[in-house]
This record gives structure tokens, sequence and C-alpha cells, in this order.
């Protein structure tokens, strides 16, 4: 088999960090053609910047980083600097990147790659709001039938919100364009909150990660040390969710999720649940299927696919 094509659409971000030195450990399955960012966690300037930190903590200086959007569809921008910090990427200290910002704007990158594949064979990873993906695909409406899969991060059922007592952080900044990609013909994969907390960082498992004793293992083990301090405080579990490494993780090992194939809608009128992702897990809507909507995850193959894809790094 060979490896998967794919664009990282992404709002860097600690746990966006390592979905991407997942992909970027893994080139017998994964292909990545590009990063583009987007603005979401933190302003388009530092997720720019970030994803550019990562590959270069990677020793992957050649990937392509674009920049896109830096505000969504019809909104006012949300950050969240009270998880991810001031940089989006505190915890260890890292280097300025020294690769250069491709010019091109991300949307049209998003665009052109998918133009000049083959269609059926470039899947798009959404890790942020889903802003430049809809942009693409409102201005070129010929590509959404040419994207393989969508596997995106967002929206929640069982653990209905984080930002807003009803919404997921990535789909509530960005609904409209979240409603576009839902609609899309594109097949979508949806990691939502309902499996990403259950992919925790125990402290044995942040410690597995320290004990690679790289680069890449050490300042692993200090993100997810800075970010856990957040959710522990908020959640009072056992250890922070790595909510984007399960995308990356799924196009590795696919059979360490489970879910359902149901209708999810988003909510883009009502302020008070702004962005709830309506996901007919029960199946009682009638309405069609449009998306696998994962539950579930075997936590500890996830980890063990981690530890051992980020020593190769
Ligand atoms: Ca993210």
């Amino acid at each position: 088999m060979s490896a998967r094509k794919i664009i990282i659409d992404t709002d860097p971000g600690q746990d966006d960090a390592v979905a991407i030195l997942l992909a970027l450990a893994s080139p017998e399955e994964i292909e990545v053609l590009g990063i583009t960012a987007v603005a979401g966690n933190v302003p388009l300037p530092l997720t720019s910047k970030n994803a550019r930190i990562v590959c270069e903590l990677a020793g992957k200086h050649d990937v392509k980083v674009y920049a896109g959007c830096d505000r969504p569809l019809g909104r006012d921008l949300v950050t969240a600097e009270h998880v991810h910090g001031k940089t989006g990427l505190d915890g260890p200290v890292l280097p300025d990147p020294q690769m250069p910002l491709q010019e091109q704007h991300a949307v049209d990158f998003i665009i052109d790659t998918l133009r000049a594949h083959e269609p059926g064979t470039v899947t798009l990873c959404p890790l942020g709001p889903l802003t430049n993906i809809a942009m693409a695909f409102e201005k070129a409406p010929d590509i959404m039938d040419r994207v393989q899969e969508i596997v995106l991060m967002g929206g929640a059922y069982f653990e209905v919100g984080n930002i807003t007592p009803a919404a997921e952080f990535n789909i509530y900044v960005d609904p409209q364009a979240a409603h576009i990609v839902f609609k899309s013909p594109a097949p979508k994969v949806v990691m939502p909150l309902d499996v990403t907390h259950k992919a925790l960082v125990t402290k044995p498992r942040n410690d597995a990660f320290r004990a690679l004793g790289t680069k890449v293992g050490i300042a692993v083990a200090e993100m997810t040390d800075f970010f856990e301090r957040f959710d522990k405080e908020k959640y009072g579990s056992n250890g922070a969710p790595l909510h984007d490494p399960c995308v990356t993780a799924y196009l590795i090992r696919p059979e360490l999720f489970s879910g359902r194939y149901i209708n999810v809608e988003i909510e883009t009128h009502s302020e008070l649940t702004m962005g709830m992702t309506v996901a007919d897990w029960w199946g009682v809507s009638g309405r069609e299927a449009n998306a696998l909507f994962i539950g579930d995850v075997d936590a500890d193959g996830f980890f063990d696919l981690l530890t051992e894809r980020l020593a190769r790094l």
C-alpha cells in the first residue's frame, strides 16, 4: 500500500504539534503534501509560525507550510490561550523557525493540490476551525468531489462542549465553515471529544515520551505537562486529552478506533447553542448519514503507536 497523501490544516496548539509529529514520523503510511495554518487556538501569525517550529523540531525543514484565513467566515475570532498559553506552544523552549512560510495562500494551495491530483487521492486533515477548508469549497466547488476523505478533529455528542456548554472549540470558532464542510459530499470521519477524552496522557504515558530521551520526546512531554495543568483543573481527570493526534493515528491504525456512521448537523443560528454538533448517534432523526462519528479508541494501542513513532524523529 502506498502512503496516503494528506494536507494537514491546523492551528498549533500542543496537541496539533503531536499530531503533525506523528504524521511526519510515519512516511510509510502518510505523505504530507503540505501544512496549512488557520487562526484558532491562537491568531494566524502564531499558528503559521508554530507549524514551522514543529516541522523543524521533527527535522523536516522541507515541508511546505502555508498561511490561510486569519478569522472565521462570519464571526469574530475566539482563541484559547487559556489552554495553550500565549504562544500556543507553551511548555518547551523551541527556537524560532528558519524555514520560510510559502507565499501562496493556504486556500489556493488546497484548491490547486486537489485539482492537480487524481480524484480520490488526497485526504484533508483539519485539526482546527474549518475556515480554510470551507473557503476552498466555496471558492472552488469542483474540488469537493475530488477529496478522498476529510478526517477531522471537532465536535462532541456525549461530551457535549468544552468552550461553551453546547459546543466543542473547533466547531464553535467557525460554525458557518463547519456547516459548509458537513454539507459537502466529501466522505468524513470525525474525532469528537467523545473519543479524544479517552486518549488521556496519564503520567506513565507522558513518562514514556520523556524516556525517549530525544529532543522530540522531551518537547512532547513538556507540551503535555503544560496543557495538562489546565485540563486537570477543569476536568479533574487523570491527564490531558490528546485531541488532534487521534486524526493522524486513525490514518495509520484505523482499527484502533470505532464509531457509527450517522447524520451530523451544525447549529449556526442559536447563540445559546452556536456551533453544537447535532450528532444523531441514536438514529432518531431520519436524516441521511454523512459522517463516521468516532466514539471509542484503544487508548493503550494509541499511545504505544505514538511513542513508537515519536522515537523515530
Ligand atoms: Ca487544533
